[in-house]
């Protein structure tokens, strides 16, 4: 089917009009597809969700209309403007907050104009300002009610159920690729011992359950084009109970990078000293108040863990045909694993430096 039919078809569950104005994708996740769509003069956000990954859309979808509108709720409390510092979902004709038909299942958010998205940080200040709206986010949602959310991909930031999927597919070998990455595998395999960290410190109660993102790359806040303060967090389909750790931990990962996620020239890829420092100050102006000690001694191993992670999953996403993360070339799963494994060096090589930053802002 064109991709305009099925555009037009799936916007017509929401919106009344003659024709679409103008459509255009936005390339920046891996895994849902969305597109900005203009309707009778204004702009909205159409995504089609990929349900081989969440696997209970109707789930996700009550998450993050409830999540919105406790937001909505708390933004308006403070003298905000709810139209631009949360996302708001557009009904159906019916009323409901999603359409599914035989193309697949949409959702569609009112978009957020005066805003835009950054793959990098271009101008200074900006990562650290993603670092207070993210901060912000989850001050916002810190009396909502965890129990009520379902969890959209089940241990999705547990470490050691992601390092026993990527034995898993190592033993496999569905793709047959095993053998030209055996450096890379083995960078993974010798951090074992490591990956219950995090885990381990939830599981006993030394760190405490929050209702966090999960994904907060730099280009999942939207950064206002004239006071070019984050204004929005979006993405929310992983909003569910967590560490903080976790959140500071995949800021780091993306947007501390002196490089993109698929760098091939690893010599240009490490973790940016000023970067980092800007995300510190900005986090922890935000979460000062409600930082625990064990949160704090533990954040660098935060951003090593959420690294270290993420590579193992694009490895393991390499090692099964890449079937999970959108690829745009063959080969691109393999380039972010190594991205990753260079900047979890990086950490670990520098950890001192990093600590010694995270102590000037506590
Ligand atoms: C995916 O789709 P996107 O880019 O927001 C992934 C994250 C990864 C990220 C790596 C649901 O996020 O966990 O960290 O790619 N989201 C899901 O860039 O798996
Ligand atoms: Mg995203």
């Amino acid at each position: 089917m064109e991709r305009i039919s099925e555009i037009t078809k799936a916007c017509s569950a929401f919106l009344s009009f003659d024709s679409i104005d103008e459509y255009e994708n936005i390339p920046n996740g891996h895994i849902n597809v969305t597109d900005r769509v203009r309707i009778n003069g204004r702009d909205y956000i159409l995504q089609k969700i990929n349900t081989t990954i969440f696997k209970d859309p109707v789930g996700l979808m009550s998450n993050i209309s409830s999540v919105t509108e406790f937001l909505r709720g708390r933004i308006i409390a403070s003298g905000g403007d709810p139209d631009r510092e949360t996302l708001t979902l557009v009904k159906t004709h019916d009323g409901s907050f999603y359409h599914e038909n035989e193309n697949g299942f949409y959702r569609m958010y009112l978009f957020i104009t005066d805003a835009t998205c950054y793959n990098k940080a271009e101008k200074k200040g900006m990562f650290g300002e993603s670092a207070k709206a993210f901060g912000r986010f989850q001050n916002l949602l810190a009396e909502f009610d965890a129990k009520t959310l379902s969890e959209t991909i089940k241990d999705f930031h547990n470490t050691p159920v992601r390092f026993g999927n990527f034995v898993k597919a190592i033993d496999e070998n569905k793709a047959g690729r095993k053998d030209e990455v055996k450096a890379e595998i083995d960078f993974f395999l010798a951090r074992k011992d490591y990956c219950p960290t995090i885990t381990s410190r939830l599981a006993d109660g030394r760190l405490p359950t929050r209702v966090t993102h999960n994904d907060t790359k730099l280009n999942n806040v939207m950064i206002d084009d004239a006071s070019g303060s984050g204004i929005c967090v979006i993405d929310l389909d992983t909003v569910m109970p967590g560490s903080m750790l976790y959140d500071f931990g995949d800021s780091i990962r993306f947007g501390a990078s002196s490089a993109a996620e698929d760098e091939k020239d690893l010599d240009r890829v490490y973790c940016v000293n000023e970067l980092y420092e800007e995300y510190v100050s900005g986090f922890l102006s935000e979460m000062k108040d409600t930082i625990t000690d064990e949160e704090i001694a533990c954040l660098h191993d935060g951003a090593i863990m959420m690294t270290l992670e993420c590579g193992m999953r694009f490895l393991t996403d390499y090692l099964e045909g890449d079937t999970y993360f959108r690829t745009h070339y063959a080969g691109q799963n393999l380039d972010r694993a190594r991205t990753q494994i260079k900047l979890v060096s990086d950490m670990e090589a520098r950890r001192d430096e990093f600590e010694a930053i995270i102590k000037k802002y506590i």
